[in-house]
């Protein structure tokens, strides 16, 4: 394995004249990911929700590094002069030597600094610096493969970011880094290999092996141990991003991961046991009443079906008011994100609920983007009928006030029979023409641009779920993420899900799984698998989690037949409770949301610089935030790390607040 042989995980090397005397003030806590006010997945989510709470106990030295694009900057960055003297210093020296990097303000909540970095304007630096990754690594990336170019190119601008910045400072400076997942990792591995006066955390959310052995058809969890990690990556030709990874993990002084079990996964895969596990949080907004989220999901909810009357214009023969709203959504990995056995267990249930003569139907939709090209025609048209539909009624509404009025102005109860008149009958019934339609409600709400290829639509041409008036299972699939300004569903994700139902999640890889974690805290039940970090982290924590509407199938020890019938028999049953029995669900699930507010945690204190003997027991620098229940306060940690409770943002924070408003009047003073 080509690593940076010389590096052991225990080396300290270049952080060797640290001791525990210096000013914490002084330590800088740098963040570093690709997914930095850059939306690919869900690290997004981790650092978006955890922005608030470590600006405010970093203050002024806290800083996320990630690629600069430029669509995201106009949108969600302000762009400001470098607030730090030597982090200026440093940005200004390369860009003076053909970088382009720039500084500003995040305006998400907590508006932390970020330091943005244009790598395809670096992209001349390429071939120099491949050949530096060959020679001091032993690792060749291919010309061909975009996203390893850019994770090289980034690798080497963080790696000289942080050089820069320690060049740049007065004293000797307290660096720390904490690097997420392998596009963010090489500049941990240059940090390390060049001796930086950096302390470095690597997280990894996922493996990349695990990604793809998952993905194929592999027992992946009972043969974790067997693997020959360097065929199976060479195979699926990730070597060379494969050993990226690894070479991060191995480097870093402390290594963590999300959830125990990708723990194991990356121990067996990329050759390391983490240090300690972080599981995920969320920045929970908590409502004042307690019915609040109630009364969301029912005006939600009212949205969707909005949308649905259009979706099922001419067939709406069924009772909307009996009508469950389940969604999947994420990532488009169609067997890793569980989308093949959800396919299989709707198809169940149709039967079922065919069978017992339900009133209940159901809607599944599929939230999950794939290449498409826009909107398709008929669905569109769907709700350009609904809207004709409603502008009518109006219309005919408006005409009957108006007689109705007229009526009792001059004193007279008015003549029921004349008030709608051979015009009104003719808008009508012209109205009602045009919900004919000759085809079924579409399935895809997209023009799809491998439409025959698609794993969605073939599942489902397979089983034969098309929206036919006799089936009882309804299937939406919108390939693109939702947003408030779209023409169809004008809802973003947040509404969206507090308008359903039931969030169902079967993932056979996903390490952690933000999508049952969000239901959680907005009170929908979900289902998710023993094989995602939040099911396993739930099973950990709570007695009996179904019955606050958390359902974990069991995926690991059962084949996928059988998980298809558990996962069926839980729809089946979700679908038979009454609405008071949702209800006082919703409120138990929506209970369980402090277990995932990033605020209520315990903080992990490192000093990965210090050998164990050398560990100070009242002070703490390098904080990683960990939901209240994650850890026990007598579990074995390894040596360097220590666990203490969260206390409220140290004075240190709370000074740092107020110089930075004070530097905020000085800086508007000067302008004005
Ligand atoms: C919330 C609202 C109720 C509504 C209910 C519908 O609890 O406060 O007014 O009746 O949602 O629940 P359902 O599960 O049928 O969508
Ligand atoms: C990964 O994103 P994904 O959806 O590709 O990281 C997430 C954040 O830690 C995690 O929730 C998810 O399971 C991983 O798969």
């Amino acid at each position: 394995m080509p690593l940076a042989r010389s590096l052991s995980i225990t080396s300290l090397s270049g952080l060797e004249e640290w001791d525990e005397e210096f000013d914490l003030e002084d330590a800088v806590l740098f963040e570093i990911a690709w997914e930095v006010a850059n939306k690919v997945g869900g690290i997004y989510t981790v650092i978006q929700t955890k922005a608030r709470l470590t600006a405010e106990e970093w203050g002024e030295n806290y800083f996320l590094v990630g690629p600069y694009v430029e669509s995201n900057v106009r949108t969600q960055v302000e762009l400001i002069e470098p607030t730090n003297p030597a982090l200026k210093r440093a940005i200004d020296k390369m860009n003076s030597s053909g970088c382009k990097v720039y500084f500003g303000r995040w305006l998400i909540e907590g508006s932390p600094y970020v330091v943005l970095i244009d790598v395809a304007f670096t992209a001349w630096n390429l071939d120099k610096w491949k050949k530096e990754l060959w020679d001091n690594f032993s690792i060749g990336v291919p010309w061909f493969d975009r996203e390893a170019n850019d994770a090289v190119l980034f690798g080497f601008l963080t790696a000289w970011l942080l050089g820069e910045y320690a060049a740049q400072c007065e004293e000797p400076p307290h660096i720390l880094a904490h690097f997420h997942e392998w596009l963010a990792g090489l500049g941990l591995a240059l940090c390390r290999q060049r001796q930086l006066p950096v302390a470095t955390i690597f997280t990894t959310h996922a493996t990349l092996l695990g990604r793809y052995l998952c993905a194929g058809s592999v027992d992946f969890y009972n043969n974790l141990a067997d693997f020959n990690v360097d065929k199976e990556a060479g195979d699926r030709q990730i070597y060379h991003r494969y050993c990226l990874e690894r070479t991060a993990a191995r480097c870093a002084h402390v290594f963590t991961t999300v959830s125990q079990i990708t723990a194991v996964e990356a121990e067996h895969l990329l050759k390391r046991k983490p240090d300690i596990i972080t599981p995920n949080g969320l920045n929970v907004k908590k409502f004042s009443a307690m019915h609040e989220f109630q009364n969301l999901h029912a005006q939600s909810k009212n949205r969707i079906q909005e949308f649905i009357r259009g979706h099922f214009y001419g067939h709406l023969d069924f009772n909307l008011d009996k009508c469950l709203f389940l969604f999947i959504a994420g990532r488009y990995e169609f067997s890793n994100k569980g989308a093949d056995i959800f396919l299989e267990a709707l198809a169940r249930l149709n039967y079922l609920l065919r069978v017992n003569h339900s009133d209940v139907t159901v809607v599944a939709f599929f939230i999950m983007p794939a290449r498409t090209n826009n909107f398709n025609v008929e669905t569109l048209k769907g709700q350009a009928v609904r809207k004709q539909l409603w502008d009518t009624a109006h219309t005919v509404k408006e005409r009957f006030g108006k007689k109705l009025y007229e009526s009792l102005l001059v004193g007279q109860l008015p003549d029921v029979s004349k008030m709608l008149d051979k015009d009104d009958f003719t808008m009508m019934k012209r109205a009602i023409f045009a919900t004919q339609r000759q085809c079924q409600p579409p399935i895809c709400t997209h023009n799809m641009l491998e439409d025959s290829n698609d794993p969605i639509l073939t599942c489902i041409r397979r089983i034969g779920l098309f929206n036919s008036s006799a089936d009882r299972v309804k299937v939406i699939f919108h390939p693109e993420f939702l947003s408030s300004t779209s023409p169809l569903l004008p809802m973003d994700y947040e509404e969206f899900v507090r308008g359903c139902h039931l969030g169902v999640f079967p993932s056979y890889y996903e390490p952690w799984g933000y999508t049952p974690a969000e239901c959680t805290v907005m009170g929908i039940p979900s289902i998710s698998t023993n094989l995602s970090g939040f099911g396993c982290f739930m099973e950990e924590h709570i007695a009996d989690p179904s019955a606050y509407g958390i359902y974990i199938l069991d995926r690991r020890y059962r084949g996928v037949d059988e998980s298809c019938n558990q996962l069926t028999s839980y729809l089946f049953q979700f679908c038979q409770q009454s609405r008071r029995a949702r209800i006082i669900q919703r409120n138990r699930t929506e209970r369980l949301s402090d277990l995932l507010d990033w605020s209520i945690t315990y903080q992990l204190v490192t000093w990965p610089w210090l050998k164990p003997s050398r560990i100070p027991t009242s002070t703490n620098l390098m904080t990683l935030r960990l939901p209240k229940v994650s850890v026990t306060l007598d579990r074995p940690l390894c040596p360097h790390l220590r666990l203490c409770r969260a206390t409220p943002p140290p004075a240190k924070a709370r000074r740092k607040k107020t110089m930075t408003a004070m530097t905020k009047m000085q800086r508007q003073r000067k302008t004005a």
